[in-house]
């Protein structure tokens, strides 16, 4: 049993409350630690500790300080790799495959991603007659960073590497479905000695911690990753205090099919972008559109390919599907497939809990599910499930294509699945997506403008994108 503490000023502390809360393992349900609950008064802590921070030594770091600080905790991270893998996945219920060979190399990567950015950085220069301007970026100060618990190392670390990167100060709330690789990166900090309050970490429940950190008034911005209803309320909390605000929120992606595909390449490619992570990325592609001249052919070889996954024990290194974050999110993801059923779909495969072993038997399994038959504008098939569910629905031609891809509230990220590069460059501009891929599918640049469109968000991260996030840009003019 771990007992995690937040990590406030450099100290590991607990709450005021003095409260705890259970944190479950999804493969089988037992208590693996218990997490504070932490609220205003704690953040108020976390965010003094952090303004405090702003105007030590810090506030005269260099760039190379700040990028060798990133290096020093990436490699810290990395010696510790399968140490992280596992509590990853314990914590999460994701294969331990995918949490050593994605989620906490990215994690890695963000850090030495961000400290090869800002070496490598340089702002604008305007030239105009008799003057010139130029721009300088200053750290914002203290930012709150909010993250959800689908990749919950992957995430934190997407928005501590910049955040620190250009001279601010952190108050962090992981989410409290998915605390320990956040404590355990707090630990990375304390161990290489990383200067006192430049990063800290409360624990607790949204609506206690995540707000507070919200509406604080020495918490100048905030950077949010999770749902979009929770998002429209951080929205509201931060606006009227005119905080720098980005907000990555949920997704209902499509997958475009196109009979002139290559078509091992993209059952492969949909069953990928339908089903990993068990669904829980916002990224994931959950409604496959198929032109109807294969869509039987098609639907035919993807449930043959989704019925063949491995579904089961997490820490087993052949399970491709592992246990959903939580029993209320199972529940969730069995409600919507109920849904479909009532709305007239097909179940092709899934749809039920495994049979799993006796150890499993209180994990929170669900089989990877196809239906069919739905109509495109169905609840299930335009709202965001964030399961291993997938709805695939064939259409006739481009125009129709188009018009099912956008007719939803969402606009996080599309692929696209074709040879006709014409075809696919026309598309990737009339798809209502803050990201295409073409051929393929999460496939990712760390320079790139990540970030959705319509109710998937406000704001880009990534390259820098991040480093603007996390700025404020300050123009002089000088006449000459
Ligand atoms: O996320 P929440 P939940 C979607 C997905 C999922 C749904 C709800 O559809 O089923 O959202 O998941 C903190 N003020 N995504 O409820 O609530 C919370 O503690 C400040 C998509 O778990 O959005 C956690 O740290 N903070 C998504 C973080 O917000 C608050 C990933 C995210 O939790 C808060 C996760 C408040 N009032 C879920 N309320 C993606 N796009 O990747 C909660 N939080």
């Amino acid at each position: 049993m771990i007992t995690v503490r937040n990590y406030v000023g450099g100290r590991f502390v607990p709450a005021h409350s003095g409260q705890h809360m259970d944190d479950l393992c999804p493969a089988d349900g037992t208590v693996i630690a218990q997490i504070p609950r932490s609220g205003a008064r704690d953040v108020d802590e976390a965010a003094a500790a952090a303004n405090e921070a702003l105007k030590g030594p810090w506030a005269n770091s260099t760039v190379e300080d700040r990028a060798q600080l990133l290096e020093s905790i990436a490699s810290a991270i990395e010696a510790r790799l399968d140490e992280f893998a596992a509590l990853e996945s314990r914590d999460q219920g994701k294969p331990v495959s995918l949490a050593r060979s994605v989620d906490i190399p990215r994690a890695i990567a963000n850090f030495r991603f961000f400290a090869g950015a800002i070496r490598h950085d340089h702002t604008d220069f305007h030239p105009m007659a008799g003057a010139l301007n130029y721009t300088l970026r200053r750290p914002v100060g203290v930012m709150g960073l909010i993250t959800p618990w689908n990749l919950p190392l992957y995430l934190l670390t997407w928005k501590v590497a910049p955040a620190l990167a250009m001279g601010n100060t952190i108050v962090a709330k992981p989410s409290e479905l998915t605390p320990l690789t956040a404590n355990a990166l707090a630990e990375v900090f304390d161990q290489i000695g990383a200067p006192k309050g430049i990063f800290n970490l409360v624990h607790g429940l949204g609506a206690e911690a995540g707000d507070a950190i919200v509406s604080h008034p020495e918490i100048k911005g905030i950077s949010f990753t999770g749902g979009t209803s929770t998002g429209a309320l951080v929205a509201a909390s931060a606006a009227p205090k005119f905080k720098k605000l980005s907000l990555e929120l949920g997704g209902k992606n499509p997958t475009l099919i196109f009979a002139d595909c290559d078509f091992d390449a993209a059952v492969e490619g949909a069953a990928r972008a339908g089903f990993a992570n068990q669904g829980e990325i916002c990224l994931c592609g959950s409604r496959i559109l198929v032109e109807r001249s294969i869509h039987d052919r098609f639907l035919t070889a993807l449930t043959q390919r989704v019925a063949a996954m491995k579904v089961g024990d997490p820490s087993a290194q052949d399970t491709q599907v592992g246990a959903l974050v939580s029993a209320d999110h199972r529940d969730k993801v069995e409600s919507y497939i109920e849904l479909g059923k009532q709305e007239g779909g097909t179940i092709e495969c899934g749809g039920k809990r495994p049979e799993l072993a006796e150890k499993l038997q209180d994990g929170y399994y669900l089989e990877p599910t196809v239906i069919s038959g739905l109509t495109p504008s169905c609840r299930t098939a335009t709202e965001e499930i964030f399961g291993p569910v997938v709805t695939v629905h064939p259409f006739d031609d481009e125009r129709e294509a188009m018009a099912m891809a956008n007719g939803v509230r969402y606009g996080l990220a599309a692929s696209l699945w074709t040879t006709n590069l014409s075809r696919a460059h026309r598309l990737a501009e009339e798809l209502e997506s803050g990201m295409v891929w073409v051929n393929t599918w999460l496939l990712r640049d760390l320079r790139v403008p990540f970030g959705g469109m319509k109710d998937s968000g406000v704001g880009r991260e990534g390259g820098r994108y991040s480093l603007e996030f996390f700025s404020e840009s300050r123009n002089i003019c000088i006449k000459l």
